[in-house]
């Protein structure tokens, strides 16, 4: 899909829910790190996802992955600008940056990305929402109850979807009080980030109670824990068949992206929910 067409592609509720590649530069990430941090295969990589009828590519230079270290701008630029520009010229896709930093996201953008992903909502550098308004460029706003070195410690909550969604709220009025366009913003509860299976399971449960918050919702459940201590399945590229079964769940109950490492099982399940009337249920 072209930056052009995305938002109003997401803001149509009548059109197929999209999905989003997840394209990791790192060589730490949980499900496929190391795997394409050489730049040629990456761009490879994220050439195979839209030919499995991927809709944007979401590409970090930094995991969030529980424990994990931040890892300085310089090097989330030298392992993303180069596979974001290269992927761009040759395909003209919508490519989102995943990552918390403005100096990061000013190169991403540079290179040709046309969305923003932060993990932290906004709140890890002052710079980026002002970034994201003056260049208009979409943005992903998630919930995360800690940082990722400590989050999974003690995930604590009294209500977690009024808080998920409360936060959310602020968190968006932050980004328009910034100048960020209320039309390029999507909303995401950070499925994984400071929360327990239980955490987890409520808000996939009532993903639809979030589905009024003024903008799309975005869900990336994609083969992460929650789904092993189900499946009682240590290895996250053994996932594949849980994390279909949450995007479906998620797309059934208002989510209008999916945020997922396994493009061809995800669009091919989207196609037959489709033909079955799939539609979403919105709050
Ligand atoms: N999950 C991850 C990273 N970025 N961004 C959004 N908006 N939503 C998510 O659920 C989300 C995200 C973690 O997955 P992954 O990128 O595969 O792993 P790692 O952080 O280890 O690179």
């Amino acid at each position: 899909m072209t930056p052009e067409a995305l938002w109003a592609w997401i803001a149509d509720c009548a059109a197929p829910p999209l999905v989003m590649g997840v394209l990791n530069v790192t060589p730490d990430s949980f499900s496929d790190g190391g795997a394409f941090l050489d730049a040629a295969a990456a761009v490879a990589r994220g050439m195979e996802m839209l030919s499995e009828g991927a809709d944007l590519v979401d590409i970090g230079g930094e995991s969030t992955r529980p424990g994990s270290k931040p890892v300085d701008a310089a090097e989330q630029i030298r392992r993303t600008q180069s596979v974001i520009a290269a992927l761009v010229r040759a395909t003209g896709c919508a490519v989102s940056i995943d990552t918390t930093l403005a100096e990061v996201a000013e190169a991403a953008l540079a290179a040709g990305a046309c969305v923003v992903n932060d993990i932290s909502a906004g709140r890890a550098d002052a710079g980026l929402l002002k970034l994201v308004a003056r260049r208009r460029a979409g943005l992903c706003l998630m919930h995360m109850q800690g940082t990722p070195a400590t989050m999974q410690q003690q995930p604590t909550y009294v209500d977690v979807v009024a808080e998920v969604g409360q936060f959310l709220s602020e968190r968006r009025a932050a980004a328009l009080a910034a100048g960020v366009d209320p039309a390029r913003i999507l909303l995401d509860p950070g499925i994984g980030f400071g929360k327990t299976l239980e955490h987890n399971l409520s808000l996939l449960h009532s993903l639809r109670d979030l589905t009024g918050l003024g903008s799309p919702l975005m869900v990336g459940a994609s083969r992460k824990s929650f789904i092993g201590r189900i499946l009682d399945q240590p290895d996250p590229g053994q996932r594949v068949h849980g994390s279909v079964a949450a995007a479906l769940w998620s797309v059934t109950n208002g989510a209008r992206v999916l945020r997922v490492h396994d493009v061809r099982a995800t669009v091919e399940a989207l196609r037959v929910w489709r033909a079955l009337g799939g539609e979403p249920a919105m709050a």
